[in-house]
This record gives C-alpha cells, sequence and structure tokens, in this order.
C-alpha cells in the first residue's frame, strides 16, 4: 500500500522477526520482515521471485543460528576434525532441503499459501548453484549433507565459481553452451565472511635466508575471501560450512593514476586477474594461459584452504603443539584437483612454522588422504613441470624433493621395486620435452589412506592403477563405495513414495537409518501395496509427463514405460549404445503390421546430459539423439509406441523431477570404466528397474536388490582387455542387428547430417585407440536381449511392481550416511560432536 505497508491475500501481517519460528503466523511474520528490513526489490511489490528471496532469507535466520551454535561447539569441544577439499560441488537447488531439514516444511506451506502462494512454485525460483561438473561435485554435496547430519565435525571447501557449469541449450546444431549465471541476482545462502581473508601468492621466487631456510616471495599476490554456506543436517541443530573461496584484488592494486590517466584496463589490471581465477568452471586448458589458469585455480583453493585450517588450529589452542596437528586435523582430497594442498602443507609448515623436514612430512603423511574417482587415462592430472616450476616455484622444489625421497626409500627399503620406479615416481621426464609432475603418484606417495568408490573400482585400482604401490605399502588401499542423501533423493522429491514407506514400515526412522527399507521386502507380493506403489509412480509420471512438455514441447504417454538414461555425456557412459538400441527398436516397429505393433511395450526413451564443450563425438551425440528424436516423434505409424525425447539441460533439479518419475533407467558404460555412478543408486532407490553392465557400483547394487531384479547383460570388466585386443586384430564380426541398427543411420533416415565420423569410431580408429574401444558393437546384441526382457517382464504388472519394491528395499546401502561413517571411522578418525 502507499503508506510502505505490504498488504497480502491473506490478510495484513506485521514484519516482524520471530527468531526459530515454527508456527505458521510467525514464519508469516518473518518472511514479511525479510520483504521490509533486508529488502532486494521495490518493497511495494511481493510476487513469486520476491516472495522466494524474502522466504529464502527468513529460512537463513534459522540456518545462522544453528551454524552459530555448531560453531561454539566445535571451537569448545575441540575434536579431530575434517576437511573436504574438493573443487566441485553440485549443490543444486536449497529451499526445499533446508526447510525440509529443519522440519519446518508445513509451516513455510502454509504461511506462503496465506500470500496467495504455493510452495511448489517458490522453490522453482531459486537457480540451481551447479559448481560442479558430474558424479564428483554431486558426490561431494551429498557427503555435505550426511556429515551434518552425523554430526560430525567436517567441513568442505571450494571455489565460489561466478558462473557454474554452463546452460545447455539445444539447436538444431545440436549443443549450445551458456554461461549460467547463478549470482545473477545474489543467493540468499552465503555469508561473506569479511574477517576471513588469507593472501595466496603465484610466481615470484624462492630466496635462501641465510640459516638455509627458504623463503617464497614476490609474483602476485591476491586475496581469498570466504564466503559461507551453512549446510543444515536432518533432524539436529548441527550446521557445517561449505566455505567457498572469492579472490580478491585489494585497493592498493588498483592504479588511480592510469584511471585518471584514461588507461582504465591498465588500471584494473590485478582486479580482472582476480576476477578471472573464480570466473568459471574447468575453463577450456588447450592453451598455455588455460593451464596456468586452472593450476591457479587448484592453488587458490588449496593455498587459502591450509592457511585457513592452520589458523583453526592455531585458535583453539593457547600454546601450538605442532605433534599435535594430525591428531586434530583430517584432509580429504576429493581427485586429483586439490593436490597442491600436499606442497602447501609442506611449505606452510617448513616456511611459516619452521617445522624441520621430517616433521612437516610426518604430520603432511597422517593428515591427507586421497580419493580416486575414475581410471580414465585423460583425467588423471599430469602438470607440465615447466608451467609449475614458474607458476609455484617453492611447490616445485617440495615435490622434487618428496619424489626424491620416495626413490631413495624404495632403493632402501624395496630394492625388489627398484624397477617399477619409471611408473611409480611423482615427475615423470621420460618425454624430455614435456617433463610433467603425475599428480595421482603424488596423492599416493603422500597420503596415508588411498581409497575407490566402488569396489570393483577399488579392486582395480589395486590390482592395475596403483598395482605397484600396494606392494610397497599393502594396508594403505581401501574401498569407500558411495552413497547418495536419501534425504534430497528420495525425502523431498519424492514425497509420495516416502509416504507410503513410512506407513508400510510403520516408521520414518528409515530417513535416518536407510538399512530399515529391507523391511518392505516383507511386502513384495501384498497387493495393497503394490496398488499404492503404482498410484505413487503414476502420479511422478504426470508430473514428469508435464515437465517433458514445457521443456521440449513433446507430448509423452504417461502409460508407455519410461526409460531413462541421464548423466554427462562420455563414449564410456555409452549414450551411442542406447541410441543405437532405440534406432533398431524403431526400425523394427516400421517393419511390423499395426496388429504386431499393438503387442509391444510402449517405450518413452529420455537421454540427457552435457557433453563437455570441446569433446567432438560427445556432441555429436547429443545432436543424433536430438535428430532422431524429431523423425521418431513425429512418425504417425510408430508414435504411439515409441518416443525418443533428449531432455536438455540436465541438472540436479532437473533429476529431482526424473528419477521419481522414472522406471528403467540404464547404466550401460563399458564394464572397468565406470568407476561407480551413483545416479544408478538414486534410481534404484525410487524404485526404478536397471538395466546396466557389472560396473562400478552396478554390481553391488545387483547384489543388494537380487539379480533377478537387474537386467544385466555385456562384457565383464575382466574381459574388455582381450575383447578389445580381438577387435583391434580384426577378429570380431558385428551382430547383423548392429550393421542394421548403424546402417539405418548412415543412410539419412534422420536427417541430412553425416555421422559417418561418429559411427566409424564403433569400426574404424578412434581417438582411444583402434575400433570400438568401448565395445559398442560387441554388448549391443546382448543390449536388445536385455531389452526384450524388460519389455516382457514390464507385460506382468504384478511382477514388475514387485521388482520395483524390492529395488527400494535393497537400496538401504546406498545412503551417504553408511559411506560417510564408514570414512569417518576408518579413514579420518572423528567422532560425533553435537550441538546439544
Ligand atoms: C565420477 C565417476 O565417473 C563416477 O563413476 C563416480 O560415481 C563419481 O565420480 C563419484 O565418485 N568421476 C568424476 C570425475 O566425476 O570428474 O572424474
Amino acid at each position: 500500500e502507499a503508506n510502505g505497508q505490504l498488504t497480502f491475500v491473506g490478510g495484513h501481517v506485521k514484519g516482524v522477526a520471530v527468531p526459530c519460528a515454527r508456527e505458521e503466523s510467525e514464519i508469516a511474520s518473518n518472511i514479511v520482515y525479510h520483504a521490509q528490513y533486508t529488502p532486494h526489490f521495490y518493497p511495494l511489490r511481493f510476487d513469486l521471485e520476491h516472495a522466494f528471496y524474502a522466504a529464502a532469507q527468513s529460512v537463513r535466520d534459522y540456518l545462522v543460528q544453528r551454524w552459530n551454535s555448531t560453531y561454539l561447539q566445535f571451537h569448545k569441544a575441540d575434536p579431530k576434525q575434517t576437511y573436504y577439499l574438493s573443487m566441485e560441488y553440485l549443490q543444486g537447488r536449497a529451499l526445499t532441503n533446508a526447510i525440509g531439514n529443519l522440519g519446518i516444511t508445513d509451516g513455510y506451506a502454509q504461511a506462503l499459501k496465506s500470500f496467495g502462494y504455493l510452495i511448489e512454485d517458490i522453490v522453482e525460483q531459486e537457480k540451481d548453484a551447479a559448481l560442479g561438473n558430474g558424479g564428483l561435485g554431486r558426490l561431494a554435496s551429498c557427503f555435505l549433507d550426511s556429515m551434518a547430519t552425523l554430526n560430525l565435525p567436517a567441513w568442505g571447501y571450494g571455489l565460489r565459481y561466478r558462473y557454474g557449469l554452463f546452460k545447455q541449450r539445444i539447436t538444431p546444431e545440436g549443443q549450445e553452451e551458456v554461461a549460467e549465471d547463478w549470482l545473477e541476482k545474489f543467493s540468499p545462502w552465503e555469508i561473506v565472511r569479511h574477517d576471513i581473508v588469507y593472501p595466496v601468492r603465484f610466481f615470484g621466487h624462492v630466496q635462501i635466508n641465510p640459516d638455509g631456510s627458504r623463503k617464497w616471495v614476490g609474483g602476485e599476490v591476491l586475496n581469498a575471501l570466504a564466503y559461507d554456506v551453512p549446510i543444515p543436517g536432518f533432524n539436529t541443530k548441527n550446521t557445517i560450512s561449505l566455505r567457498l573461496w572469492e579472490a580478491k584484488a585489494s585497493a592498493e592494486d588498483f592504479n588511480l593514476f592510469l584511471f585518471n590517466d584514461g588507461k582504465y584496463e591498465d588500471a584494473a589490471h590485478f582486479h580482472s586477474k582476480a576476477q578471472q581465477i573464480c570466473a568459471v568452471l574447468y575453463p577450456g586448458d588447450s592453451t598455455e594461459n588455460g593451464k596456468i589458469l586452472r593450476l591457479k585455480q587448484q592453488f587458490f583453493l588449496c593455498s587459502a584452504s591450509l592457511q585457513d585450517i592452520i589458523y583453526r588450529f592455531k585458535e583453539r589452542r593457547s600454546a601450538v603443539n605442532w605433534d599435535n596437528f594430525s591428531n586434530k586435523v583430517a584432509v580429504q582430497l576429493n581427485d586429483t584437483h586439490p593436490t597442491l594442498a600436499i606442497p602447501e602443507l609442506m611449505r606452510l609448515l617448513m616456511d611459516d612454522e619452521g617445522l624441520g623436514w621430517d616433521s612437516a612430512w610426518d604430520l603432511t603423511y597422517k593428515t591427507f588422504a586421497y580419493t580416486n574417482h575414475t581410471v580414465l587415462p585423460e583425467a588423471l592430472e599430469k602438470w607440465s613441470q615447466d608451467i609449475m616450476r614458474k607458476l609455484l616455484p617453492r611447490h616445485f622444489e617440495i615435490i622434487e624433493e618428496i619424489d626424491k625421497r620416495f626413490k631413495e626409500m624404495v632403493h632402501a627399503t624395496k630394492t625388489d621395486m627398484a624397477g617399477k620406479l619409471p611408473g611409480m615416481q611423482i615427475l615423470d621426464n621420460s618425454n624430455p620435452q614435456k617433463p610433467v609432475v603425475r599428480m595421482a603418484n603424488l596423492c599416493v606417495v603422500s597420503s596415508h589412506t588411498v581409497n575407490g568408490v566402488a569396489q570393483l573400482h577399488s579392486d582395480i585400482l589395486k590390482a592395475e592403477l596403483f598395482a605397484d604401490y600396494v606392494s610397497i605399502w599393502p594396508t594403505k588401499f581401501q574401498n569407500k563405495t558411495n552413497g547418495i542423501t536419501p534425504r534430497r533423493w528420495l525425502l523431498f522429491c519424492n514425497p509420495e513414495l516416502s509416504q507410503i514407506i513410512t506407513k508400510w514400515l510403520k516408521t520414518d526412522e528409515w530417513i535416518n537409518n536407510l538399512d530399515l527399507l529391507s523391511g518392505l521386502r516383507t511386502f513384495a507380493d501384498n497387493e495393497d501395496l503394490q496398488e499404492e506403489w503404482a498410484k505413487a509412480k503414476l502420479a511422478n509420471k504426470n508430473r514428469l509427463v508435464q515437465y517433458v512438455k514445457n521443456a521440449t514441447g513433446v507430448s509423452i504417454d504417461p502409460n508407455s514405460l519410461f526409460d531413462i538414461q541421464v548423466k554427462r555425456i562420455h563414449e564410456y557412459k555409452r549414450q551411442l549404445l542406447n541410441i543405437l538400441g532405440a534406432v533398431y527398436r524403431y526400425k523394427k516397429l516400421k517393419e511390423m503390421s499395426e496388429t504386431e505393433r499393438q503387442k509391444v511395450t510402449p517405450r518413452t526413451i529420455m537421454i540427457g546430459g552435457k557433453a563437455f564443450a570441446t569433446y567432438t563425438n560427445a556432441k555429436l551425440i547429443v545432436k543424433l539423439v536430438n535428430d532422431v528424436g524429431a523423425v521418431v516423434n513425429n512418425d504417425p505409424e510408430t508414435n504411439k509406441y515409441l518416443k525418443i525425447v533428449f531432455i536438455p539441460n540436465y541438472n540436479v533439479s532437473v533429476a529431482e523431477v526424473l528419477i521419481p518419475g522414472s522406471e528403467l533407467s540404464q547404466h550401460i558404460s563399458t564394464a572397468g570404466m565406470e568407476a561407480s555412478g551413483t545416479s544408478n543408486m538414486k534410481f534404484a532407490l525410487n524404485g526404478c528397474l536397471i538395466i546396466g553392465t557389472l560396473d562400478g557400483a552396478n554390481v553391488e547394487i545387483r547384489e543388494e536388490i537380487g539379480e533377478e531384479n537387474f537386467f544385466l547383460f555385456g562384457a565383464k570388466a575382466d574381459e574388455v582387455p582381450r575383447l578389445r585386443k580381438e577387435r583391434e586384430m580384426g577378429m570380431f564380426k558385428p551382430d547383423p542387428r548392429f550393421e542394421e541398427a548403424s546402417e539405418f543411420i548412415k543412410v539419412g533416415t534422420f536427417g541430412s547430417y553425416n555421422y559417418a565420423d561418429l559411427l566409424s569410431s564403433l569400426e574404424g580408429d578412434s581417438g582411444y585407440g583402434r575400433g570400438d574401444y568401448f565395445l559398442v558393437g560387441h554388448d549391443f546384441p546382448s543390449y536388445i536381449d536385455a531389452q526384450s526382457r524388460v519389455d516382457e517382464a514390464y507385460k506382468d504388472r504384478k511382477r514388475w511392481l514387485k521388482m520395483s519394491i524390492l529395488s527400494t528395499a535393497g537400496s538401504g546401502k546406498f545412503s551417504s550416511d553408511r559411506t560417510i561413517a564408514q570414512y569417518a571411522k576408518e579413514i579420518w578418525g572423528i567422532e560425533e560432536c553435537r550441538v546439544p
């Protein structure tokens, strides 16, 4: 109203802050308070977007209160604490999760309703925080949720990228990347920590002091400023931090003289350098500049985080005894991206704190643990020694020394392994033109524990990638099978199914103890449960139908089998196998009479995922799926029986709609190549059946839910090397069905684009090795057979529902609470520290 009072549909609500309100009217009052007193919009306006921000800011008050108490609790109790270092966090949206974890969802729904808004519409206003790429980043976010829920003294460190993972647009040419502006307005969840700022240096040189000690000086110095994102646990007061660093230049670095001289760019030179560091996630690294920028990003995260960890260690005690450091600090390296934390801790301990090499090394070794997430050779980071020496001269010296001492140790105590040193050493000079630092080797040599992310992957690490190290350190290697948070990935994204589960288990304790889901097994045959289960699935499918219509314009039939494959697009994940199978299905439908077609199980195949901007074949796969869809979906003869939809811009929020509505999902990587996979766990948890290979966590999922409930096909990991060899030697004879499908594409059925190059990766040479490195041709016939078994199973509704219930019932193991409890006990040595 003109007097500045907000008037809402529900009547006048006074904007008064009521700390930690739970009553609907008090919550409404808090929302109004923020609309009036912390406004970001014209105060007389209260549209959906404004309502979202005001609601989110009011939720933040609860979080801040708990976050303060948690900090205080950790400070007082001074427990051993874990710091999770990751270049990626795929947080997604936070509002639903926050009010759900705080137990105030109903209050918020009612309060917003009193203003005429539906909470479902309000949460849609939030942008996804996509500070990650794929599985590794989403895993980090699930882990934070579990650390908070288990009341563990643990924090995450990352970078505050200005633009997260790109937004994917689909055009007739295929994928187009657009910058994703998650901070366009502002993020209501961050707390800017003006009190937490550390200098981070690049370039410069090493100065040798008269006493022989060394100091890194000169070069460029930028500041790292902390932004804390509070992460609430479920059903607990504990609320931990995800601390994201932003790079800043200081006012002194702004050259007023140049500016007044009209040289604006030169004047702000340092400021623009600072901006580059956190501008984007994974900037292109084909140029030297790109490589330097990536290394700068990595070091920036490591240096700021380590300085902060040391600061906190000192802050919590009056007298510093360094011997205690590794009893108080555990650092987990999420893949090799934060490896520079190792030489950075050595540098800080030796050059700043005055420790000798042996003490510094002893503490460093006891502090770090490393998780490997992939065996793909291109993902195993190798940095040019020249670049490293230039950007980080002191760290390069330290790495050289670690390498030298490692080799001396092997020569002195493991003589039988000396011959293996060329593969194990950290510095690889085998190509004198391009000497490199092998980051994974640095991690293995310097960490007390190394783990893989599913049993098969951990076995492969021990038997292949890190086999030589196992002879040196037989107990260093562990497995920690990944997990997912059951809050986001069942309770909040699938409330219909969650209510049914609670009703039949007669408790909601499964939310904190997912193993209890096994109690559903007893009822898998129960017709009442099956009917309720089917009804929930249909409701979720209908929601998905609407989503697909809005996002793509394609109408899909809720009575068809919803078959989904969503993940990053990569040749090893074999979206190409999926689409070739779909093309084969289409061709067969075309050849049938209408009477024959009527006997076929109708399918809707949905494929989604982003291709890395410079990965040509992955982008071609995106285009192919879209081209095939355009023809198939518009074919009046068959489109009652088959639709193929590319879901654009796959991200966490999209997954939250797709997964509950799925009935079959595809996890079909070449065996031995998918370290774990985590979407397989999300689908299974939501009662979706899996068609898959014996790869990554599929192996354990199949064990847990029962092999009769899993559609298995394809070569096994231990057969792959032999099959590749045979394929290379031209001994492979393709199945006629495979040739039929690829021929159908080649003749131009799906438009004028010539896919010969893409398809030749299945025949002739490819970047990975000679001919069909990913064994699409080899696995095609068994894939088609498995798909026929799916069609048959779906016709038997009772059987399908039972399998679906058993999938959920068998998913208890895949809670990230279980994974994190194992890390806490078996790697970090930390214990619960609960806010009273
Ligand atoms: C991914 C792996 O590809 C996936 O199998 C695994 O589930 C996930 O990590 C979490 O452990 N790796 C990456 C990466 O995302 O960038 O290497």
